[in-house]
């Protein structure tokens, strides 16, 4: 499994695999570095076909974690730092890992003593576990040597990731080696990402984004990675200046927070405009920010689509026109079908060669399936493509524009994927709410703002009322990672609904920037 994955350790044994807080490792370094988890790993228990589940920051360990459970023929399933218990709960009991390796972050480590979780175990470099935080079959380090790697075929499951969708829990989205190879490697040669490059990456690594095709797709082309727990500009612009970055990826909620920097110190920019490549994905780039980028930095950035089930779908070409708010064609060998409502053939557009409908996908980046969700997994799948949710339209040119999602129960901010439903079900939680409505509303930093619209129970006074709108986003908090706490709650007598009883989120979210 690990040769589909990890090619690097082979082609490139002595290059620089990762640098991180002044530190860098080679890949045959990294590579040596798993072999030893991995006997810690197997001495846990962990085996081929088995789940290890990661609650870490960001940081070479991480990568060692992952390499090291593919090593045995395991699946990784990451886990969101900003995760509280019960969603922490939630993934641990559907993915029923061997093993939860965990960090020195004594706040993760109560929570999993809390829930009982299977045995915790510090990986490499954060220093043993503590005394009693580990549980019961809990392995401390040993010097067994490295087990033989588990020789698995490319359909064997790699990637367990836990992605909101428009109802229920989280659900855990499956990727086997062959579909991250594959779905990944098209992408990295589309960019030409190759050992010359440098990434800076400043992503979180519990998501496609940051993990697949940051962290996989220099483990499979030998880029060095410039690896950071958090994004700042200052980490970009000193990597570009000291660290010779040739490459950045990221979200537009953190190209606002460049260029809001670079237009504080535009001077700072020079050092960008020897870098490569920048790219941007897992939400809509404002047409605005990519012309104030070239402005300020001669770049243009190169947009992409992706998702959790398909991966990096869709992208602008490396060369030709990379045109701001498309996302442009399928990656390698992918397929995509429109698939439009009855009516849109009534569309005026439509007649003039733009389509416009449901984005659906089929190539060999997709998803198996929703983990132990057959029904759910099929009804994603129409005539042989995934669908989407996305609306999007395609011109006579064949570039794809995303027009926004299709439900207004999906939220997208600052990147992260959010149900409404979760946090309509934490606010109805609370004694005072008899009905909730969460949904997102424009917002200039991060791309949606998520607000909530709440019915009390019983009568309240004015002071009552405006009180409980300051309460609940911190009752939120309190049972959800804070990026879902809602940035605004307004208390109204009742909530639009039509005639089948559906809240009208549309008709809220329209009213949201008038209504007082
Ligand atoms: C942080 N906060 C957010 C938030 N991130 N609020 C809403 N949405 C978010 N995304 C809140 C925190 O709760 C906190 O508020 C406050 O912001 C500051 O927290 P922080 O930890 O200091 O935030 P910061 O480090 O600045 O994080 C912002 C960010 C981060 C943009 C760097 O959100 C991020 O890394 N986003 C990238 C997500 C990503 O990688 N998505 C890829 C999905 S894969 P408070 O009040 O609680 O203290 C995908 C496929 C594809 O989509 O196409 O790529
Ligand atoms: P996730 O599963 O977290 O990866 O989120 C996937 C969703 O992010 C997609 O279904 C889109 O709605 C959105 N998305 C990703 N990339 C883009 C983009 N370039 N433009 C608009 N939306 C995007």
């Amino acid at each position: 499994m690990l040769d589909h994955l990890f090619p690097a350790r082979r082609q490139h044994p002595d290059r620089p695999a990762v640098t991180f807080a002044g530190r860098t490792r080679t890949f045959a370094e990294l590579d040596a570095d798993a072999a030893r988890l991995s006997a810690r790993l197997a001495a846990a228990g962990v085996t081929a076909g088995d789940r290890v589940a990661g609650w870490l920051d960001s940081s070479p360990d991480l990568l060692v974690a992952v390499l090291a459970t593919w090593r045995l023929g395991a699946a990784w399933v990451p886990l969101n730092t900003r995760y509280r218990t019960a969603e922490v709960e939630h993934v641990l009991g559907d993915a029923t890992p061997r093993v939860v390796l965990v960090d020195a972050d004594p706040e993760r480590r109560e929570v999993l003593a809390r829930l009982d979780a299977p045995t915790t175990l510090a990986p490499e470099g954060s220093g043993p576990p503590p005394a009693g935080a580990a549980g019961a079959g809990a392995v401390q380090d040993s010097c067994d040597p490295a087990p033989d790697e588990a020789a698995l075929p490319a359909d064997a499951l790699a990637l367990v990731m836990y992605t909101s969708g428009t109802t229920g829990r989280a659900k855990g989205v499956e990727h086997t080696a062959g579909s991250l190879a594959a779905g990944i490697g098209a992408l990295a040669d589309l960019w030409r990402l190759g050992p010359a490059d440098r990434l800076s990456l400043q992503l979180p690594l519990f998501h496609v984004h940051g993990l697949c095709i940051g962290v996989v797709g220099s483990l499979l082309r030998g880029v060095h990675l410039l690896l950071h727990p958090r994004f700042a500009p200052g980490t970009l612009l000193e990597d570009a200046r000291v660290h010779g970055a040739t490459v950045f990826m990221g979200v537009p909620t953190m190209y606002w927070r460049l260029l809001q920097h670079l237009d504080a110190h535009p001077e700072s920019a020079e050092v960008l405009r020897g870098m490569r490549l920048f790219t941007s994905g897992s939400a809509p780039l404002p047409a605005a920010q990519h012309v104030a980028f070239e402005a300020h930095t001669g770049h243009r950035i190169l947009e992409r689509y992706g998702m959790t089930e398909t991966l990096l779908t869709l992208s602008n070409p490396l060369e030709g026109e990379r045109r701001p708010g498309f996302v442009g064609y399928p990656v390698g060998t992918t397929e995509i079908r429109i698939v439009a409502e009855a009516e849109a053939g009534e569309n005026p557009e439509a007649r003039e060669g733009v389509e416009r409908g449901e984005l659906g996908v089929r190539g060999p980046s997709l998803m198996r399936g929703y983990r132990g969700l057959t029904e759910a997994t099929a009804r994603s799948w129409r005539d042989g493509y995934f669908l989407t949710g996305d609306e999007v339209e395609r011109g006579p040119d064949g570039m794809v524009r995303i027009l926004g999602r299709r439900s207004t129960d999906l939220i997208k901010s600052g990147g992260f994927r959010i149900a409404a439903g979760e946090i309509e079900a934490a606010l109805l939680e609370h004694p005072e709410v008899s009905e909730a409505a969460v949904f997102g509303v424009k917002d200039e930093e991060w791309g949606e703002r998520i607000v909530a619209a709440v019915v009390p129970e019983g009568a309240l006074d004015a002071a009552r009322r405006a009180m409980l709108a300051d309460a609940l986003p911190g009752w939120v908090g309190e049972r959800l990672a804070g990026f879902k706490r809602p940035r605004e709650v307004r208390v109204l007598d009742g909530l639009p609904r039509n005639a089948l009883g559906k809240v009208q989120k549309v008709v809220l979210r329209r009213g949201w920037g008038s209504a007082g």
